[in-house]
């Protein structure tokens, strides 16, 4: 095993071991001891073959913890991990998903109420019994069923930039097999889709087999599922599953094509070419036996009097009845960041800091948005703090060259449809972004009172992250769009495309609608720390998934004009 599986098991051990009711030094040990490895440079299993007795030298690795270790290391597998994993049925286990539950109310919930399953869960939370359990109120009970649902897609699906990241170096890796010659990434991953089911990778070589054992013994893949001459199937550490298929370069272009989706698309797709009296599938475009495409995508398109469509538009949303060639935003065109953090609140680096890592990112201008003070725990700036602040920026930009800073905060939208700062202050603002944090849980016509009246607000210039949804942990607030983008549109309010992966929000559906009223978008970073920017790849696939044009991105401007587009200078 290498050391992310051992810590998952030492984790896995913890938890098991919590929920049956274990002494809290005693998995508290286990959680250390994963950390511990989590943070070694050198593999367990080289550690190992050094000298046997290594790791007990290792912080809070005692003797009985460094047998385990190396029988994970080893063997794989550990009888005390097999033992409490007979004790815990799995639904258990799955509830420790559900945000807010940790091991403690979890037993709880398992020893009061007998459930043994999500759906156990749901029937009792239904039924008010959770309420009645000493500690848990109708709080607890209602976040438990929102909650479930959730659970019930964790470990399902996963980040856009987890599956990029795991995809793109397995890819690189496979590139590097003597025989292979060409290897891409497939499916929603190529679409880039918020969340991947499972992530595709297709080759074109010489020598499958080589190419499959390359894959087999990649760090990140854990277990090999299936394998047969042109396809194999693994399962990564972590548990997503990725399927590698092997195609001669003739039905490259068409496996593809085929592989990248949307089922959606590929539906539109087969039945355009049964009207024209031809057939598609994974191997190429043909007419009776004849291949009339498939070498490459832009091929099949080209036959069927269609420009080759950008994978991100690839979900039948429309994409056909696109007949010019479609000019989507990309990375380059991208010259500002209007969303960024610094120590002033829960940020990890300096105003200057942050300007640096901003030009050397090759961004021409920002904004510096900290929290205002109702995000207590991010050390949120009251008025005289953020005043201090911004004259502290002001200083900074004036030394600053080849980037210009505008002075903003990101301002909270209290509870009570107000903001958080005082209208006089916002009016000394150079940009000001409003956005909900909390409250996100009350019925839609409150939360779209709070939307109205921040972009009444004549001082507020762009709503942040609108919904607050964080990607399978954090259900967004209920909006009503129709009203919300309407009254953007209506007062000249920037919306935002937080490219947060987690975040992604506005998301492709409503950001399509944005551009329809001609809303102006931003695409930022809302960086916490210097190497926070290259989020925004994921902010601009998004924006392509919209369909968004650089011209409808207000960030792609020089900024002259940005500037002038905002609310406040207009
Ligand atoms: P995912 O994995 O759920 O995030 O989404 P995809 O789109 O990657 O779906 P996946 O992995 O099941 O299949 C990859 C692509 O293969 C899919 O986008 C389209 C194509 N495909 C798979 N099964 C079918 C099918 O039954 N019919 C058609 N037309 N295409 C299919
Ligand atoms: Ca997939
Ligand atoms: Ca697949």
């Amino acid at each position: 095993m290498g050391n992310s599986q051992i810590v998952a098991a030492l984790e896995e051990l913890a938890d098991l071991l919590e929920l049956l009711g274990e002494n809290a030094f005693r998995v508290r040990a286990y959680r250390n001891a994963a950390r511990t490895i989590e943070s070694l440079s050198d593999d367990v299993t080289t550690l190992l073959a050094d000298s046997p007795t290594s790791l007990t030298s290792l912080d809070g690795i005692g003797k009985d913890l460094a047998e385990k270790i190396t029988s994970l290391a080893r063997t794989g597998t550990l009888k005390q991990l097999d033992d409490v994993r007979a004790q815990v049925p799995a639904g258990v286990v799955q509830m420790l998903k559900i945000p807010g539950l940790g091991p403690k109310k979890v037993a709880t919930l398992w020893k009061e109420l007998q459930v043994h399953t999500l759906e156990d869960l749901q029937a009792a939370a239904t039924a008010g019994r959770v309420a009645s359990i000493k500690g848990f109120g109708k709080k607890t009970e209602q976040s438990i069923l929102d909650g479930i649902s959730l659970a019930q897609e964790a470990g399902r699906r996963v980040l856009i930039s987890v599956a990029r990241n795991a995809a793109g170096q397995i890819a690189e890796s496979l590139r590097q097999v003597p025989g292979v010659e060409r290897v891409e990434i497939a499916g929603s991953a190529r679409r880039w889709k918020e969340t991947c089911g499972d992530l595709d990778i297709l080759a074109i070589s010489a020598d499958s087999s080589a190419a499959m054992d390359t894959l087999a013994r990649h760090p990140l893949v854990e277990q090999v599922l299936a394998r047969g001459e042109t396809k194999q199937q693994v399962r990564l550490v972590g548990g997503l599953d990725l399927d590698l298929r092997v195609v001669p370069p003739e039905s490259f272009g068409a496996a593809w094509q085929y592989f990248t989706g949307s089922k959606e698309h590929n539906v539109v797709l087969r039945r355009l070419s049964q009207e024209r009296g031809l057939k598609l599938n994974e191997y190429g475009l043909f007419r009776g036996e004849e291949a009339v495409a498939g070498r490459d995508e832009a091929g099949i398109y080209a036959a069927l009097d269609l420009p080759w469509i950008p994978p991100e538009l690839r979900e039948n949303r429309g994409e056909f009845e696109r007949l010019a060639p479609i000019e989507l935003v990309e990375r380059q065109d991208l010259r500002g960041d209007l969303h960024m953090h610094t120590t002033a609140t829960d940020g990890a680096a300096t105003i200057e800091e942050m300007i640096e890592a901003a030009k050397d990112f090759g961004l021409q201008y920002i904004a510096i948005t900290d929290h205002s003070k109702r995000v207590a725990m991010a050390n949120g700036l009251d008025s005289t703090r953020l005043r201090e602040h911004w004259r502290r920026i002001e200083a900074i930009r004036k030394q600053a060259h080849g980037i210009e800073v505008l002075c903003g905060i990101e301002c909270d939208i209290l509870e009570d449809a107000t903001l958080d700062l005082p209208d006089e202050v916002l009016a000394e603002a150079d940009w000001v972004i409003a956005v909900l944090h909390y409250g996100l849980r009350q019925p839609a016509e409150l939360i779209e009172q709070r939307l109205l009246s921040a972009i009444r607000n004549p001082h507020v210039d762009c709503i942040g992250h609108p919904s607050g949804r964080l990607i399978g942990s954090r259900a967004p607030a209920e909006i009503n769009y129709t009203t919300f983008l309407k009254a953007a549109s209506d007062h000249g309010v920037m919306l935002e495309i937080n490219a947060n992966p987690a975040r992604l929000d506005l998301n492709d559906i409503q950001a399509a609608r944005a551009k329809d009223l001609g809303i102006p978008i931003v695409i930022n970073s809302d960086s916490h720390h210097t190497q926070g920017f290259s989020v925004l790849e994921y902010g601009i696939h998004q924006a392509r998934r919209a369909g968004l044009a650089p011209a409808d991105v207000a960030n792609t401007r020089s900024f002259g004009d940005f500037r002038k587009m905002i609310r406040r200078n207009r």
